[in-house]
Order: structure tokens, then sequence, then C-alpha cells
């Protein structure tokens, strides 16, 4: 059976907000109504992150789902639901001969040799962007913007999560143009009065979940 993404896809990255506990942190997602949440931790070593990953676990209800970014191992470590694999991370099917058929895997793609490539790679869902310009992830690929977006939508009939400088402004251009989701760091997480901004989410999206 094929995912069915939440329209909402928010990704942790505590390097964005120091101040705030992971705690405080998957207690406002799960007031939000979030199901599917991204734990994404650059600068942590393996054992770093695989104790962030439990601790989020601990704090998370069993309705959402906890993704691990990049690292297999960890996810498996940690019984997330499951990984999200860049192109210089475990290659794909070697993930999931790690963690089985039952674990979700998301893969990030750039361009359309990236999205034809993972055609029949066993993945639950692609992400494609920067969609728009974004201050976030320093070695980011070219803006693929909306028009990208609408090609990539052609192509594959694989779950599709936008991701790259995603705002309430232009959320809903996103799943316009073909996405069934959209990933989202700074966009929610650096804003002063998060549960006022994932409202804005809703209200663009029409939904979270
Ligand atoms: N992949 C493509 S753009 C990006 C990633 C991880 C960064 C997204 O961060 P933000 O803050 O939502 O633009
Ligand atoms: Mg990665």
């Amino acid at each position: 059976m094929p995912l069915t993404l939440p329209r909402f896809y928010p990704v942790i990255d505590r390097s964005i907000r120091p101040d705030l506990s992971l705690q405080e942190i998957a207690q406002v997602l799960a007031g939000a109504g979030v199901r599917l949440v991204q734990l994404r931790a650059k600068q942590a070593s393996g054992e770093a992150l695989l104790a962030e990953a439990k601790e989020l676990r601990s704090f998370l209800p069993p309705e959402i789902s906890l993704i691990i970014n990049d690292r297999a191992d960890v996810a498996q470590l940690s019984r997330a639901a499951g990984v999200h694999l860049g192109q210089d991370d475990l290659p794909v099917p070697a993930a999931r001969r790690l963690l089985g058929p039952d674990k979700l895997i998301g893969f990030s793609t750039h361009n359309l040799e990236q999205i034809e490539a993972a055609a029949s790679a066993p993945v639950d869902y692609l992400a494609f962007g920067p969609i728009f310009p974004t201050a976030t992830k320093a070695d980011t690929q070219p803006v693929v913007g909306c028009a990208g977006l609408r090609e990539v939508r052609k192509r594959t009939s694989k779950p599709l999560v936008a991701i790259g400088g995603i705002t309430p402004a232009n959320a809903a251009q996103a799943i316009e143009a073909g996405a069934d989701s959209v990933a989202v760091i700074s966009g929610w997480l650096a804003a002063e009065d998060i549960p006022a901004r994932l409202e804005e989410f809703r209200s663009a999206l029409g939904r979270l979940d």
C-alpha cells in the first residue's frame, strides 16, 4: 500500500532552536495534530543522534511517526518509523535490507535524473527540492521552483514531498504544483510563536495531517 503522506511534514533541527527542549518541541507538534516528523542533526555524532532519537521518541505520542535523517542504523536502533536518506547516504536497497519491509524510507532528490534513477528504488516517498531559496542547508542544490516540481510530478507516481524554503505564504503553491506534502525546517521552527505558525500552515494547507 502506498504511504499516505500528511500535508505538513515538520523537520526538527535543534541547531535552529537550541533554546527549546525536545520535550517542548514534541508537545507543540502533538498539540497541533502533526502525524509525521523528522529528526535532523547534521553536526551530531552517531551517539548523540541516537540519544536524541530515543529521547524524542519517548516524548512523542504513538500516532506521530518519527523519521531519522541520514542514518538507517540510528533509525533501527531507536525503533523509529523509518529513515530519510540523501544521495550520499547508504544506498536505498542496502537501507531497505537493514530496515526490512515495514519501515519507511524517504529519499532526497534534486533533479530529474535523480527522480528517474529512483523510479524502481524501494522507497516510500521521494523528496524534491529546494523548491524555494533556503539558508538552512549549507550545500544546497540549485533551486528547482514550482515549475521543476510540476515536471517531477509528471514523471513519478510515488508520494512526493516538496522541501526548501517552504513558508505559510508559499506552501499551497507547492501542493498545487503536485506535492503531496511539504517538509519544513526553519519555516516553523524559527518562528517566535510556533503554535501560531503551525496554525498558519494549517490555514494555508487546509490541514496538517
Ligand atoms: N533539502 C533541500 S532544501 C533543505 C533540505 C534539507 C533545507 C530545508 O530547510 P528549510 O528551512 O525548510 O528551507
Ligand atoms: Mg541526508
